[in-house]
């Protein structure tokens, strides 16, 4: 049973999370930094125990104090949110041998995902489609060449333990490879304390597109739909939707099918997501996965109904799938979501400080999730989400036409926040025929430039 679950983690995540453990009748342990004493984590939790100083590495990451904590509030189990410990192995490692269950997949599976080469090859072998590239890891530069020999250039090097961008370059011709090659694998070693590298092909201006998955701890797996997330700069998403509009049923229901094999046959558990490219020949191929709930991941409940952050609780109190979903998974209208950064619109610079006021907004098919309040302080220590804004509606335009209202009626002050630019996207004719890539904001910026002048 769980009776009782500490949250390892801050903000508006850390909220979500008190949210469905109150749903559920289940009692709630905040942690917090020194930075974070007046949050509404630390208030609207049942407990709260302060682990350290505002700095993450010796607070949100110093697992010795987060499991003190446990411990001397009795937990039974810990729900990392998302970023920090959340697909730390190590850490749901610890979790286990102190009998506190780790609301996420067994550390074996995380640590396996984690290795990217592996989760390719474990994807593959079940009929995931993966781009074409290297089977495994390089042993060095010449394999590189021999395998951009068979698919063609350009292909990137990867860091098998990456994430964020980092550790991958991209290689246009053989001359470039082995300087590619080396460069990759420092980074990566600088990055990750491990230098392992694979390579795929190349796609110049993908999609980035993600499927959302639940598995119970006995063999289902369900998939619920996929979340469009092309719209980002510098690896930091700015706004998302579901479903895609350039996935079709059918290759919504082919994916589906095997990632639900290929899933059930690592054992996977818990919530997670995996990422897919969109090339221009409309099919999908299998970068990564996520083995954690994701920032986004609202935009999945408002169009499957379905509370995945309850969900996450129920799989690990042993529930099964067809108990949690109650019926077959039906996806209905569309959802936005607008990450509202306390930062720069123009520069994207950080911008902490105390919110003198604030309104937020709210209606029919308007959804806001937040930790701010008026007079509350965003600290520059943490990452620089102050809300997420999302909205519902019947179709996209009405799912647009809310977010333009909501964004409207939105209001902080004391802070600069990236609202203005969300006006400036849901303004945008590309944005609005949905022609998006990761290159969208780029042109999009380039737009607004040349607007100016
Ligand atoms: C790629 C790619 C093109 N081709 N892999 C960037 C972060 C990491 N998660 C994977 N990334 C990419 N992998 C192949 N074979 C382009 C990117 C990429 C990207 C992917 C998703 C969202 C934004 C991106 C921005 C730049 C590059």
């Amino acid at each position: 049973m769980i009776q009782k679950v500490l949250i390892a983690n801050r903000g508006e995540i850390a909220l979500r999370v008190i949210c469905a453990c109150k749903d559920l009748g289940i009692k709630t342990v905040a942690v917090y930094s020194e930075a974070d004493r007046y949050s509404l984590h630390v208030r609207f939790a049942d407990e709260a125990v302060c682990i350290g100083p505002a700095k993450s590495a010796l607070s949100y990451l110093n697992i010795p104090s987060v499991i003190s904590a446990a411990e001397i509030t009795n937990v039974d189990a810990i729900h990392p949110g998302y970023g920090f410990l959340s697909e730390n192995s190590d850490f749901a490692e610890v979790c286990r041998a102190s009998g506190l269950k780790f609301i996420g997949p067994e550390p074996e599976v995380t640590r396996m995902m984690g290795l990217k080469q592996i989760a390719r090859e474990k994807m593959r072998e079940h009929g995931v489609p993966i781009l074409p590239g290297s089977d495994g890891l390089l042993a060095n530069a010449d394999e590189g060449l021999a395998v951009a020999a068979r698919i063609g250039y350009p292909i990137i090097i990867k860091a098998a333990a990456g994430g964020g961008g980092r550790g991958m370059r991209i290689v246009r011709s053989a001359e470039e490879l082995p300087g590619a090659y080396t460069a990759a694998r420092q980074e990566a070693e600088a990055s990750f304390t491990c230098s392992d590298v694979y390579c795929e092909k190349f796609i110049e201006k993908p999609r980035h597109i993600e499927f959302q998955v639940l598995a119970d701890e006995h063999g289902n797996v369900e998939v619920l739909g996929e979340r469009e997330c092309s719209i980002q700069r510098r690896h930091q998403k700015l706004v998302e939707e579901a479903p895609s509009a350039a996935v079709s049923p059918e290759l919504r229901a082919s994916t589906a099918k095997a990632l639900k094999a290929a899933l059930k046959a690592v054992g996977y558990t818990n919530a997670g997501t995996v990422e897919f490219l969109m090339g221009d020949d409309g099919t999908l191929a299998f970068i990564e996965v996520n083995a954690r709930i994701q920032v986004e991941h609202c935009v999945t409940e408002m169009i499957t109904g379905i509370d995945l952050v309850k969900a996450q609780l129920r799989i690990a109190r042993g529930e099964t799938l067809p108990e949690i979903l109650g019926g077959p998974v039906e996806i209905r209208g569309h959802a936005l979501e607008c990450r509202i950064n306390a930062e720069n619109p123009v520069t994207f610079a950080p911008s902490p400080g105390r919110i003198k006021a604030l309104n937020l907004p709210g209606g029919i098919g308007v959804r806001v999730d937040t930790a701010a309040y008026t007079d509350g302080v965003i600290p520059p220590y943490y990452d620089s989400l102050l809300a997420k804004l999302i909205t519902h509606g019947r179709d996209r335009a009405e799912a647009i036409a809310r977010m333009q209202r909501a964004l409207d009626m939105f209001v902080v002050e004391g802070i600069q926040t990236s609202i203005p630019l969300h006006q400036k996207i849901m303004a945008d004719e590309e944005f609005r025929a949905a022609e998006i890539d990761t290159h969208f904001i780029t042109r999009f910026l380039e737009r607004q430039k040349a607007k100016q002048e």
